[in-house]
Formats: structure tokens, C-alpha cells, sequence
């Protein structure tokens, strides 16, 4: 629309041209008329920590009793243990980079695996840091893949389509609060 602009502002070429032009703004403008009221979304650094939680694992038969069946030969748990990624769903908008700071507290190996963009180790007692751009809308299921911890320990990221967002740069901003005392 701005090239139109232009040429309706040039005092160049014939008068037959100037009213084509200015036909082309006017048809513009009516189009931005029916864009009214949809913002437009800037893409934004979006940082999600996101950790390694036990739920259900070998540790706890002692504070829960029926583990020991589960996690028995031929029980519901056998051969496998409960973790969770918390958050487990994680949104972000097309084009926004995703600080992803991945915490695993405890002592065993995670991993943390989300289709297309990160493929990492979570070693026991550390934070792993990436970053990745969510470059396509989409569901993008994250696992970890130990077999042991599969098919419990996963999520999705949800990547939405800009023009989607409700208001403004900061749609969907939420940060942390200050640390402190
Ligand atoms: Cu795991």
C-alpha cells in the first residue's frame, strides 16, 4: 500500500495513471478498514522453566504401599516409574523465541526431546538451558525418551498464529515475579 502512495503523490507520468493510482489507495484503505481493531503481534522472547518432577516412582513404596504391587512383576507400573514435565504445556505465538530453562532436581537421567527444535540431555541435579525459535504453528509434543519414564513424562508446545493474539506487543506476556527474600 505504501508503493501506492507514492504514485498517487508524483507529479510524474499522465493524468490517466494519477486516477488509477488513486483508485488503487482508495481500494487500500478499504481494505485496512476491514483490518481494523486486529493488532499487530511483534514476536517476543518467552522464558519457560520447566522441571523434572517425580510423581509416581521407586523411592516413594514406603510412603505408598500399593507401589510395591505396581512396580512388582505383572504390575501397572512394572518396569517403569512416573515423572512429569511441569509445566507440561508451554504457548507461545509464531515467531517468538522460546528460553527454554529445563531443571532436573533429582538424581536420575532425563531427557527432554520436542519434535523438531531440541533434542537434550537433563543430566540428575542440573539446569540445561536452550533456546529455540517456534517458527511454525503447530502441536509439538516434548518427551523425555527413557524408556523407563515413557509414555508418562511428556507435554506439548502450542504454537498459535500471531494473528491470533489479543491485544497489543505484550499479548500473552506473563513474567515471573522479582526473587528475593
Ligand atoms: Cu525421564
Amino acid at each position: 500500500m505504501e508503493i501506492e502512495r507514492r504514485h498517487a503523490g508524483s507529479r510524474r507520468g499522465r493524468p490517466g495513471l494519477h486516477l488509477i493510482a488513486g483508485a488503487l489507495v482508495l481500494l487500500g484503505a478499504a481494505a485496512c478498514g476491514r483490518g481494523a481493531g486486529r493488532t499487530t503481534y511483534r514476536a517476543r522472547l518467552r522464558t519457560f522453566t520447566v522441571t523434572a518432577v517425580p510423581v509416581l516412582i521407586k523411592e516413594q513404596q514406603d510412603l505408598y504401599p500399593f507401589l510395591k504391587e505396581d512396580f512388582g512383576e505383572g504390575g501397572v507400573l512394572a518396569g517403569k516409574e512416573v515423572y512429569a514435565f511441569q509445566p507440561s504445556v508451554l504457548v507461545a505465538y509464531r515467531g517468538d523465541t522460546l528460553r527454554l530453562e529445563l531443571v532436573n532436581p533429582e538424581d536420575d537421567l532425563h531427557t527432554f526431546a520436542l519434535d523438531g527444535h531440541a533434542a537434550l540431555d537433563l543430566p540428575g541435579q542440573s539446569t540445561v538451558v536452550d533456546t529455540v525459535v517456534a517458527s511454525r504453528v503447530g502441536l509439538f509434543r516434548f518427551v523425555c525418551d527413557i524408556p523407563a519414564h515413557s509414555p508418562f513424562m511428556y507435554g506439548q508446545l502450542v504454537v498459535l498464529p500471531p494473528r491470533d493474539a489479543p491485544s497489543g506487543d505484550d499479548a500473552g506476556r506473563w513474567d515471573p515475579p522479582a526473587g528475593g527474600d
